[in-house]
């Protein structure tokens, strides 16, 4: 089921302002003929469902699913699959409702909801959570994750699923991972490649106090604040950067009010998926299994999606007029030098086992 609402975030019917109009009448004028309609046409396909129909219990389910970012990223079309699956497989008994862009709130409020029984889904990054789930912290540190390849180990391996039984708690169960992925740093001042050019930049991190803590040890003023209210602060100058991944960067349309951007791939974020446990107690064994089925299929999938996209839109925005500072391996020794006492500060807090596990991964 798919759900049209008028409630859209207003920066995504905004006119564009005066610097990327400039920037953009190219863009602009290919989009006219059809040319950039952006990653969509370029997305991997959606896999075959596998797996055969699910009995319930005669009853019929609906599942609302709270998203923060955009239809135009890897998060939603993960979703789409998501809902494709428990829709087909429950033979329409369980409808899925996707809601993008925090309709129904940002991470914080969505996982709330869950708590409360108000919502049954939501897909937030890790990092707002950490308060909740101190061990989440470990997708914080920067540079922990050398590749994807580690995160994959992970997410598929015993770390992640005992992530996720410690997610399992407070009123949620946590049935899989999906890729926020690596993130870069933009901001409407001047180029950045290297901590000194940081000074006095105000940038707006995630509610986290390890994100705060690298903003602070590279030398700019950083600020938390919340998704969802990111794009006004950007267009008003309430801070002068932010760091997402490439995909969320282009789906939110950051690169509009953000000329300048640095590839610095300095944390990684998953998306982890959590449904409401008063709902899930609700929820005959079969569905509650078909949920589980279906967050690993939309894990994988979600994943592809996400890496393929990854370069070939850093490489639109480029075409897009955005200035993209590619920092040499020297370049980068010098960030990962200045934020070696993040870890010293953080490391008993999120306990160094679970570190040494995931640098033990990478050799
Ligand atoms: C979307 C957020 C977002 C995250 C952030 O709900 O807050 O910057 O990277 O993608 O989870």
């Amino acid at each position: 089921m798919t759900i049209t609402t008028s409630a859209r975030p207003q920066h995504l019917t905004r006119p564009h302002g005066v610097w990327q109009g400039a920037m953009k009448a190219g863009a602009l004028a290919l989009a006219l003929v059809g040319l950039s309609a952006q990653a969509a046409s370029d997305m991997p396909p959606m896999p075959e469902i596998t797996g055969g129909k699910v009995a319930g219990n005669g009853q019929d389910y609906t599942i609302r699913v709270s998203i923060g970012t955009t239809k135009g990223g890897a998060q939603y079309r993960g979703a789409e699959y998501f809902e494709k699956i428990v829709e087909s497989r429950s033979d329409g008994h369980v409808q899925v409702q996707l809601f993008d862009s925090a309709q129904l709130g940002d991470d914080l409020q969505a996982v709330s909801s869950l708590q409360s029984g108000t919502l049954e889904m939501t897909l937030p990054s890790t990092s707002p959570l950490v308060k909740m789930f101190p061990e989440f912290a470990v997708f914080d540190l920067p540079f922990l994750f050398p590749t994807t390849d580690v995160v994959d180990q992970v997410f598929d391996g015993d770390i992640g699923d005992q992530l996720l039984k410690v997610a399992s708690s407070k009123g949620l169960v946590a049935i899989g991972w999906s890729e926020n992925g690596y993130r870069q740093l933009t901001n409407s001042k001047h180029p950045v490649s290297s901590p000194a050019d940081l000074e006095g930049l105000k940038i707006r991190t995630m509610q986290n106090p390890i994100h705060l803590d690298i903003w602070r040890t590279l030398g700019a003023n950083p600020t938390p604040m919340s998704f969802a209210e990111l794009f006004t602060a950007l267009e008003q100058g309430v801070v002068d950067g932010q760091e997402n991944p490439w995909i969320t960067i282009q789906s939110s349309k950051f690169n509009e009010v953000q000329p300048y951007a640095t590839e610095t791939n300095h944390v990684y974020t998953p998306f982890i998926t959590l449904v409401s446990k008063r709902y899930w107690d609700r929820l005959p064994e079969g569905y509650q299994q078909l949920l589980v089925d279906a967050a690993q299929d939309m894990s994988r999938y979600e994943r592809q999606v996400s890496r393929t996209l990854n370069d070939q839109i850093k490489q639109e925005l480029k075409d897009d007029g955005m200035q993209i500072t590619e920092l040499t391996p020297g370049q980068v020794a010098v960030f990962q030098k200045k934020l070696a006492p993040v870890y010293d500060h953080w490391r008993d807090q999120i306990g160094g086992q679970l570190i040494d596990d995931i640098r033990e991964l990478s050799q």
